[in-house]
């Protein structure tokens, strides 16, 4: 039931396996650690380059050492889940692209670290002529180990009204190649041999960070770069430049709150309300909120080529994570924010939008048994002390129904333990909030609703993984390895109905879905 979706041209050949491969080469490395090289690599760029993202790094760490220490049932919940290492090195950025071609190969990058891409985003619905997806690792153990994200978003040029500016666009992006030769031979090697050497690997990295280097000298002369725009900002940032110059990098923060309360101390000026569900005792999904952070100077191509002006393409933003929600869950989020933001244009007394958010908010429960018993979020099933010695006894007889295998009779029995899954993707309405305040309020525009993920997979080349299903797929593992340790027998869930009974005992406890 639950697979993933294997992006495309099969898997790399798996060379690395023979015997004298690996005597007389020199050994690859995973695709996690090219990741974690390329993160750190960006992390790094970025720190010089932006100035205030070196103060957000501090803050966040100062934030996140305080809260770790004051909030010991947060501490153990990440411990639990793996995520106190990987919390340092724990960032998201965006690109935008403006080609098919672009995109296509870019994901071949991607892969190269692990990246897939998940996930569709409409934000066409919040004045944006582009659709985007996230490429990210997807399993468990990737996530664990750096589940470094990039927000990848695609230039809709259909959604340009203009025609003679639509194919003006069309032709500047049609002469700019945003990969070196070097980076794109490389992708191949990859894909042929399933790895790259940590020389080659090295060289990768440094190849790949030119294509996400923000550089001042425009394509475009200032008449062409004022009407694109003109036009809408985001169109200008997208053809008027050699590349997708990476625009924010996030780190994760464990408080948002304390975090929007200390950024103007520290000189950074945050929008005013935090994007996304309110806080909580049990955070769910993704909050974040953003600053700006750099006006760049441009100079423009053309005669003389004196020129210059400015562009704001890069921006700063923090955010913290909660639990991934279901598709139930995920709907009743969405009707209460909504409900949220459908009050902004009606009256509402001077009470604030935090106020608002909260009391709308009311109605999710708060607390980690209601939810689950509710099938509002994804949980990760694990057994406790006491469930572990019960493993380790003789396999337990489930047939005449001695012991019930129902994940909540476990529970109950004391065997069985649950962590909330973290969210490891974004919020079309939040991003859209993102983009607008960084493109300046008086930017709205209102397209349609307009979805077009297949045009966009087209493009991409493959279809993107659906985020549910990984979820999904994470909680049926956790409960098929504990059934696993209580039965000694294989459980793999992906191939039983999750509802249904298996061997006589009943599985799947509170399922999402
Ligand atoms: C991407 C904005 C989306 C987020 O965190 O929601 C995003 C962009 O501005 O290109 O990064
Ligand atoms: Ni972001």
């Amino acid at each position: 039931m639950i697979q993933a979706v294997h992006c495309c041209f099969g898997s790399p050949t798996e060379a690395r396996h023979s015997l004298y491969q690996t005597m007389s080469s020199p050994a690859l490395l995973s695709t996690d650690q090219i990741r974690t090289l390329f993160s750190r690599a960006m992390s790094q760029m970025y720190r010089e380059e932006v100035p205030h993202y070196g103060a957000l790094l501090d803050l966040v760490a100062d934030i996140n050492a305080l809260t770790l220490m004051e909030d010991t049932h947060l501490k153990a919940q990440l411990a639990r889940n793996d995520e106190l290492g990987r919390l340092e090195l724990e960032r998201h950025g965006a690109i935008r692209l403006g080609t098919a071609a672009e995109l296509d190969m870019m994901r071949r990058i991607f892969r190269v670290m692990g990246m897939e891409p998940v996930g569709y985003y409409d934000l066409s619905v919040a004045g944006m002529p582009v659709h985007s997806t996230a490429f990210r690792p997807i399993d468990d153990a990737a996530l664990v180990l750096n589940p470094f994200r990039v927000f990848t978003s695609l230039l809709r040029l259909e959604l340009i009204p203009d025609v003679a500016l639509r194919d003006e666009v069309a032709a500047i992006l049609s002469r700019r190649q945003i990969f070196s030769q070097r980076a794109i031979s490389l992708a191949e090697r990859f894909e042929q041999v399933g790895g790259l050497t940590a020389d080659e690997a090295g060289e990768f990295v440094t190849q790949v960070m030119e294509t996400f280097r923000w550089d001042c000298e425009s394509t475009v002369d200032e008449a062409t770069y004022l009407r694109l725009h003109d036009a809408h900002r985001l169109i200008a940032d997208v053809a008027c430049f050699k590349g997708p110059h990476i625009n924010h990098l996030t780190p994760r923060v464990l408080d948002i709150d304390a975090a929007q309360a200390e950024m103007p101390r520290r000189g950074l000026s945050a929008k005013d309300a935090i994007e996304g569900p309110p806080r909580r005792a049990c955070p769910v999904l993704l909050r974040q909120t953003s600053f700006k952070a750099l006006k760049e100077r441009v100079l423009f191509a053309g005669a003389g080529s004196s020129a210059s002006g400015t562009h704001t393409a890069r921006f700063g933003e923090v955010e913290q994570r909660g639990m991934a929600l279901t598709q139930k869950g995920r709907a009743l989020y969405d009707r209460l924010l909504a409900s949220v933001h459908a009050q902004e244009t009606a009256g509402h007394a001077g009470r604030s939008y935090t106020e608002r958010l909260a009391e709308a908010f009311a109605e999710f429960p708060d607390d980690e048994g209601r939810i689950r018993a509710q099938g509002l979020a994804f949980f990760r099933y694990t057994l406790t002390p006491q469930g572990r010695s019960a493993a380790a006894g003789p396999a337990l007889d489930t047939g005449n129904g001695t012991v019930d295998m129902d994940m909540d009779s476990l529970i109950a029995r004391g065997w069985v333990q649950t962590q909330p899954i973290t969210y490891e993707d974004f919020l079309p309405v939040s991003a859209a909030g993102i983009f607008q305040s960084n493109l300046g309020d008086r930017e709205q525009r209102n397209y349609m609703p307009n979805e077009a993920k297949a045009a966009f997979e087209l493009a991409l080349g493959c279809p993107v993984h659906d985020e549910i299903a990984l979820y999904e797929r994470s909680q049926d593992d956790s409960i098929a390895r504990v059934l696993e340790h209580l039965l000694k027998r294989p459980h793999d869930l992906t191939h039983t109905p999750s509802h249904g009974p298996v061997h006589g005992a009943e599985i799947g406890g509170r399922h999402a879905g």
